[in-house]
């Protein structure tokens, strides 16, 4: 093989291909490795998962982002994108859950906030907080405040972690700390929020506890509020 197999991966996020039977944007490539064998082949070679997660699919999938603004690709694009990001994700995770205390080590219930469809970075944070030992309640898109609110009371959530990718829904996540606030919640669960469009000062903003620039910070950040929590 002479292209490097993250390259190779990163290729096939831009061109949509989940696995080898797909079509790709380039005519005449059904047949050959799409993400998902490509994923399988680099754990087997021994690549760390990381290095697979970042600079292959976050990479290609980010990638596919600067396209879309240049006006290069649509959302079309942008879908068969993001099956391939999932779909290499899906090969991924018994890879990365496991690493850690397998739950131990504190509770999250994570969504994508009210009128937001946007999943690719949650799923990659809910994998990473996984593997990293923390059990993780995935409420998935679109969830409305008191939802959240209602899981994470059920489950004697730690913290709840929210995600938007749109200026227009990240304003959602301060309904979540309001709700909190409202039922009286608020000391017991932290807040932490990412996604594109936010930023510490956001998250100072709105009250939440903090912000996490990717899903390494997701688990820095989880481990640094669960400490503060227990010093309590
Ligand atoms: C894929 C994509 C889509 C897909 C989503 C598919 C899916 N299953 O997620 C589809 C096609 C559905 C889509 C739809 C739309 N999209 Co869109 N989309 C994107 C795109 C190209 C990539 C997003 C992505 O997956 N990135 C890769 C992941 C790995 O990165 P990430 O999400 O940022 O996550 C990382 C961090 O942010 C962080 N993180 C994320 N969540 C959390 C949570 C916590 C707790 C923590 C700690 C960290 C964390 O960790 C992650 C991993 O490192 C972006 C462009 C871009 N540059 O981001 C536009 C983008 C987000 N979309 C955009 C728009 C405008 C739309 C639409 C309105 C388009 C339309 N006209 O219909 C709709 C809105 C639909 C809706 N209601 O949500 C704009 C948003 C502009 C804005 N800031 O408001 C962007 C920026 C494109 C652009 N430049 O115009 N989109």
């Amino acid at each position: 093989m002479s292209k490097d197999i993250i390259e190779m991966i990163v290729d096939n996020v831009l061109q949509g291909r989940r696995n080898k039977d797909d079509e790709g944007i380039e005519e005449g490539t059904v047949g050959q490795p799409g993400v998902a064998e490509l994923v399988g082949d680099a754990l087997e070679k021994g690549i760390e998962p990381d290095k697979i997660l970042l600079e292959g699919l976050s990479r290609g999938m980010e990638m596919v982002g600067e396209k879309y603004e240049s006006g290069e690709y649509f959302i079309p694009d942008m879908l068969t994108a993001a099956e391939a990001v999932e779909a290499g994700m899906e090969v991924m995770e018994p890879h990365l859950v496991g690493k850690g205390e397998s739950g131990g080590k504190g509770k999250i219930v994570l969504a994508t906030v009210e009128k937001d469809l946007h999943d690719i970075g949650k799923n990659l944070v809910a994998i990473m907080l996984k593997g990293a030992g923390f059990s993780v309640t995935d409420l998935g898109i679109d969830v409305p405040a008191a939802r959240i609110v209602e899981v994470a009371e059920e489950e004697g959530a730690d913290i709840i972690g929210l995600s938007a990718l749109l200026n227009t829904t990240m304003i959602n996540m301060e309904d979540v700390v309001k709700e909190l606030e409202q039922k009286g919640l608020r000391q017991k669960v932290k807040v932490m929020i990412g996604g594109a469009p936010t930023s510490d000062d956001f998250a100072r903003e709105i009250g939440a506890d903090t912000y996490g620039k990717d899903a390494f910070a997701a688990i820095r950040e989880a481990d640094k509020l669960l400490k503060a929590g227990g010093d309590n």
